[in-house]
């Protein structure tokens, strides 16, 4: 067996969907496309990759022996679950993070890189790094093809897929992009929650997956717009007719959180349940947030007292959601701590945000 085919059975055998070889040059157009997001504002202030475009679409600026990389998919649907319409009171979180499914990725890339350090080359391991843009090398490797959601989807799993890479200096034959497109089909652009679509191109700025994991304020206007979310959005995965077969061959009911619970969790204990989230600063203050405006917008037993509780808590950016869930969720326990808070609050953040909770109420 030559070395690319004994990769590929490594791969296989260690549950990789799919792995494709490309050569290592820059992913020229990516670097235009990031930096006009960028020039543009719809990298909504996040960094990653376009914090340093150019590095992020060069893997040899980082790997200068870097020859090829044998990029890989991960499928993660079937496996995932669904997490079902939900109670009042619940929290959704995406299939891609209802556990670590990265885990699945590194282990399988793991493997491919033994095998190739085995055979004397040289080999690294990057998954969700700002050395590589993972859906650019994964198009160039044939893995798959770009969606209008700027999804990757392969045959089979459609979306659901994590990407990752081996860079190495083995020159091993290169594999084709897939000549595959969406054809007519725009299903995920009026699926998106926020608009945040147009046509494979996303503005990061109003993306939901971005703001529940961004610092700072939610934005008032995206607030109705989070629902149950607490982490993570499926919405333009799940309108996605390629992965749909996959979707619905899972039944089981995962990825729901209780909220109350959260809000009354230790920061240690976020900490440790939701090790594999990305959480700015790893700070809890950012997920007890997304769970105070999940909870404005589902309600349930006890909601308009664990919000009332939390216009008492030393962080103003806590109060400042608590506050908007309590104008959501209404009622007199509601109107009273909002009342309350009115003389209280010395906060101007958080005062904006009372007035405002109260003048809805009216
Ligand atoms: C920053 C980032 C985000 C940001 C911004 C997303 C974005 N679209 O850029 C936020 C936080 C919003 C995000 C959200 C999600 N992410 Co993310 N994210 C990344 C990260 C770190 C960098 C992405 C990047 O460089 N974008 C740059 C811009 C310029 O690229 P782009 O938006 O993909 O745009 C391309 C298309 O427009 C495309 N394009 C080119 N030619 C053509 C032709 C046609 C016809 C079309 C339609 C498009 C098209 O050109 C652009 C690139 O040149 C990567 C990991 C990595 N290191 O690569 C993961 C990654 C992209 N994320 C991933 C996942 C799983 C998600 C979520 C599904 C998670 C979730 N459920 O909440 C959502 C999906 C949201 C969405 N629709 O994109 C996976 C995607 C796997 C896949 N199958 O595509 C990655 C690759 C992580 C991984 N290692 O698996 N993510
Ligand atoms: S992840 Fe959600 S908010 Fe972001 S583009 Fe997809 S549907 Fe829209
Ligand atoms: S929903 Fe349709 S248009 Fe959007 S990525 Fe999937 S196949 Fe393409």
């Amino acid at each position: 067996m030559d070395l690319l085919d004994h990769v590929r059975s490594v791969g296989a055998a260690a549950g990789l969907a799919g792995v494709g070889v490309c050569r290592a040059d820059p992913f020229l157009d990516t670097r235009a496309d990031l930096e006009a997001r960028v020039a543009a504002g719809l990298h909504g202030g996040l960094r990653f990759t376009y914090a340093d475009p150019e590095t992020a679409t060069d893997v040899r600026a980082s790997f200068p022996w870097a020859e090829r990389l044998v990029v890989a998919a991960y499928g993660y649907v079937p496996g995932a679950g669904n997490p079902g319409p939900g109670a009042p009171g619940t929290g959704r979180v995406a299939r891609f993070a209802e556990t670590d499914h990265y885990r699945g990725l590194r282990s399988g890339l793991a493997a491919v890189a033994a095998t190739l350090l085995a055979a004397g080359h040289r080999a690294e391991v990057l998954v969700d790094d700002n050395r590589l843009v993972d859906r650019a090398a994964a198009v160039r490797a044939g893995i798959g093809w770009w969606g209008r959601s700027t999804m990757v989807l392969a045959p089979g799993p459609g979306p659901w897929l994590l990407l990752g890479s081996v860079v190495t200096d083995a020159e091993l034959p290169i594999d084709e992009p897939m000549r595959r497109d969406c054809g007519t089909c725009v299903a995920c652009l009026p699926a998106c929650p926020t608009g945040a679509l147009t046509d494979g191109v996303l503005d990061a700025a109003i993306c939901l997956a971005h703001r529940l994991q961004a610092a700072g304020m939610i934005p008032p206007e995206l607030r109705e717009a989070v629902g149950d979310r607490v982490y993570g959005c499926d919405d333009c995965l799940e309108a996605c007719p390629p992965g749909r077969r996959a979707l619905g061959s899972d039944p089981a009911v995962r990825g729901r959180v209780d909220l109350i619970d959260l809000l009354a969790a230790s920061d240690a204990r976020l900490l440790r349940e939701h090790a594999h989230w990305y959480i700015p600063r790893r700070h809890p203050r950012h997920l007890r947030r997304n769970a105070l405006v999940a909870l404005g917008n589902t309600g349930g037993r006890r909601a308009d007292l664990v919000a009332a509780g939390y216009l008492g808590h030393p962080d103003w950016l806590l109060r400042a959601h608590a506050a908007w869930a309590l104008g959501r969720l209404g009622g007199p326990v509601a109107g009273a701590a909002l009342r309350a808070a009115t003389a209280a609050e010395s906060d101007t953040r958080v005062a904006a945000e009372v007035a405002a909770a109260l003048g809805s109420l009216a």
